[in-house]
Formats: structure tokens, sequence, C-alpha cells
């Protein structure tokens, strides 16, 4: 399953959008180090059900409005100089190696210092806590090389050896594959042919081109409910994509929904209040709650996770069917399966994720819509319904 990591300072509201976002039963309290241990839970993608735009109906959606699962990870606390082992440190760094993305939360509120510590709303500059994030993963990964390189470096040059092959082997357990390391070297503007030459800087460089490859990264500026409006304007204008989101509300909701209070999906612009007798404080809460829907158009939290997967990653969603005519599967279940893949995959991936054995046996493809035959070099487009016909082994 695509697996992203949660990560930040102490105190931003990791935790709480981890909650939020997988319901979760995890510790939530206002001192650093809450989640000692990583926190794994299965959150979710909102997509449009193609069922809505079709004759036929699954038993899949609410309405049109679908779930896809990915793994979230609640990650430690980091704090500066994490990759020298400060804090919980280690721990931190091991959660993100299995991670495809990374939501960074920051809090926007300015009310914790570097550390997590709280110092009231608005004595801490948001913007110092997004670099530094990024710094101590990319020292991380530069460790790992500096410490073995005058050793990788004779041994490239002795055994003639593809300097591509020797980092790769070293950064494989971190979650970095081929493609990350050749793109990171182009980019890196390194000597390929003399890798005896590089110095500590160079190494530092080609860490951070790395880890842009391997571990991209999406920013929540959290607790937009007391944050000073010119801190998320200015968190907003970073080079990054960035969600504006209070993890606080979205779990209230959440749980507010499983309660039977209130009728509302995550993602959702707006709830309605459908259980009578309510206090006055409940109301109250949910009204300040709407307020904020109304300004920033959702939580937040749910558009994160979207983002991440689909702007971020570039995943798209495709629907596979045995039966391209009534879209079910062998037992007649309307659109059972969502897969999230990689832009780019083709029908044939397709036919592997389904089954190895519909992958060996792979013959062509049908697209639901139009009923066209696709053959297995097909790129898969967002939303397609597609039948994979194969040899029976
Ligand atoms: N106002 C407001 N408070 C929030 C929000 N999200 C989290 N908090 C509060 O921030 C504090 C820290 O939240 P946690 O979710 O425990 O933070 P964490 O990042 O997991 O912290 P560590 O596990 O210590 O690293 C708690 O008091 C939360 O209630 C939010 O959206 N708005
Ligand atoms: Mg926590």
């Amino acid at each position: 399953m695509l697996s992203i990591a949660i990560a930040g300072k102490p105190n931003a509201g990791k935790s709480t959008f981890f909650k939020a976002a997988t319901l979760a039963d995890v510790q939530i309290a206002n001192y650093p180090f809450t989640t000692v241990d990583a926190n794994k839970g299965v959150g979710y993608v909102r997509v449009d059900c193609p069922c809505l735009a079709l004759d036929a109906r699954c038993g899949m959606c609410h309405e049109g409005v679908r779930y896809i699962p990915v793994e979230l990870i609640d990650v430690a606390g980091l704090v500066p100089d994490a990759h020298k082992g400060r804090g919980l440190g280690n721990e931190f760094l091991d959660n993100l190696r299995q991670a495809q993305a990374i939501i960074h939360i920051v809090d926007a509120s300015g009310g914790t210092d570097e550390e997590g510590n709280p110092v009231g709303v608005g004595n801490h500059d948001p913007l110092e806590d997004v670099r530094f994030l990024e710094r101590e993963i990319t020292m991380w990964i530069a460790g790992i090389l500096i410490r073995n390189w005058s050793r990788l470096s004779k041994k490239a040059s002795a055994e003639r050896k593809g300097i591509e092959e020797l980092i790769l082997n070293q950064l494989r357990g971190v979650g970095v594959d081929e493609l990350d390391v050749k793109r990171a070297l182009h980019n890196a503007g390194v000597d390929r042919e003399h890798p005896g030459s590089w110095d500590e800087d160079d190494l530092i460089t080609l860490a951070d081109w790395i880890r842009k490859e391997s571990k991209p990264l999406l920013i929540v500026a959290n607790k937009i409910d007391i944050a000073p409006r010119d801190n998320i304007r200015r968190l907003m204008k970073l080079d990054y994509i960035v969600v504006a989101a209070s993890a606080e509300a979205e779990l209230a909701l959440r749980m507010a929904s499983k309660n039977g209070l209130i009728s509302y999906l995550p993602g959702d612009s707006d709830f309605s209040i459908v259980a009578d007798g309510l206090k006055p404080p409940q109301l109250r809460g949910l009204e300040k709650i709407r307020e904020l829907l109304r300004e920033f158009g959702s939580t937040g939290v749910q558009e994160a996770v979207n983002r991440a997967v689909f702007d971020l990653l570039g995943y798209i969603t495709v629907f596979p069917v045995e039966d391209e005519n009534k879209l079910t599967d062998s037992n007649g279940r309307v659109l059972p399966d969502a897969y999230l893949m990689r832009r780019g995959s083709t029908a044939h991936d397709l036919a592997y994720m389904v089954h190895t054995d519909i992958g060996r046996g792979f013959l062509y493809a049908v697209d639901a819509r139009s009923k066209m035959r696709l053959s297995e070099r097909y790129e898969l487009e967002n939303g397609d319904i597609i039948k994979i016909v194969a040899v029976k082994r």
C-alpha cells in the first residue's frame, strides 16, 4: 500500500492529524514526545466514484464519494539535530524509510518554539520550521554517504563499477530507488568519473537531491483555527504544495459524525446537525467550525492526503472490472476495486497488480466506456475502468 509519513516538530499536531485521518486511537496531549512509537494506520483518499455517471450503482461509495485506503505513519516529533541522534531522531528517520512521501505538519499558529514547547500564539515564526525538516533528512542521507565515501569511491575506481550502483546499495534501505539516484546525480552536477574528488559539500548537495526525488514533501499549515492570518498567507506563498488545515476541527467533525450528531463526510465543505438535544457549548463549537469551513473550504485534512497522493506523487485511480458491460467482478459486485497507480502505469501493470497470473497471461485490455481494445502498452488514465483479458493458466 502507498505509504505517507506525517512528520514535523513536537506539538505541531501530527497525532491529531493522524487520528483525524484514521480515527485510530493515539495519545493526544500538549507536551513534546506524545508519540513515542510510530503509529501506523489506514487513511483514505477521496475520489469521485465512476458509478455516479453510469447506469450501474456500486455498493462501495457514499452517493458518489469513494474512499481508497493509503497507509499513514504518525512519526515521532523531530527536533533540530535529530540526524545526530538528538531527541527521537533515530526513530524518526527509521519511520521515514517506508514512506513514499511526507506530509510536513507545521504549527501555523506560531504557538510552539522550534523544539515544540508552547510559547503562546504568534511568538514563533512557522516559516523557520519549514526548512529544518528537509535539512534533517538531507543530513541523514548525507551522513550515510559521507561515512563510507572513501571506501566506496576507491571501490568504484578499482572495480570500475558505476557510482550509481554503489550509492544505490548504500541507500536502498532508506527507500531510495535507481531512478532517484540517477536523477539526483544528474541534478547535483557532480563529476561522475572522479567520485574520489567529491568533498563533503558535494555529498550534501547530492543527498539533498536524493531527498527531493525519494521523499517529496507537502506542507500542512495546521491550527488555522487559532493561527494569525498573516502566518497562513506567508506559508501559502512558499514554493511547495501548502494546505491550510485544522486537524483539531477535522477530529471534532469525525467524532461528531461517528457519534451520530452530524452528517459529514471527510473532505466535505459543510455538515448538517442531525441529532436533537445538543448542548449549547457543543453547538457553539460546531458553529465555530462551520465558520472555518466557510473561510477555507474544508478542514484541509482530506485535502492534504489527496494532494499528497494525486498532486505530489502524481498517482491516478483505476477501476478494474471483469465484465465490461455490467462493470462487475465475477461475483456481480459493481466496481468492486479502485487501485491507486503511478502515472505512466500501463494496462499490463494493472494486470500484474490484480494478480501475477493475470499479468503473465495478459492478452489485451478493454476500456469499459468506449469498449475499445487496448494493448499491454496502453498508458492508463485517471478514472479508467478496465477489463483485462488473460489466458487461463
Ligand atoms: N487549535 C488547534 N490545536 C491543535 C490542532 N491540532 C493539534 N492541536 C493541539 O496541539 C497539541 C499537540 O498536538 P499533537 O497532535 O499531540 O502533536 P504532535 O505533533 O503529535 O506532538 P508529538 O507527538 O509530541 O511530537 C495538542 O494540544 C492538540 O490538541 C489544530 O488544528 N488546532
Ligand atoms: Mg504525536
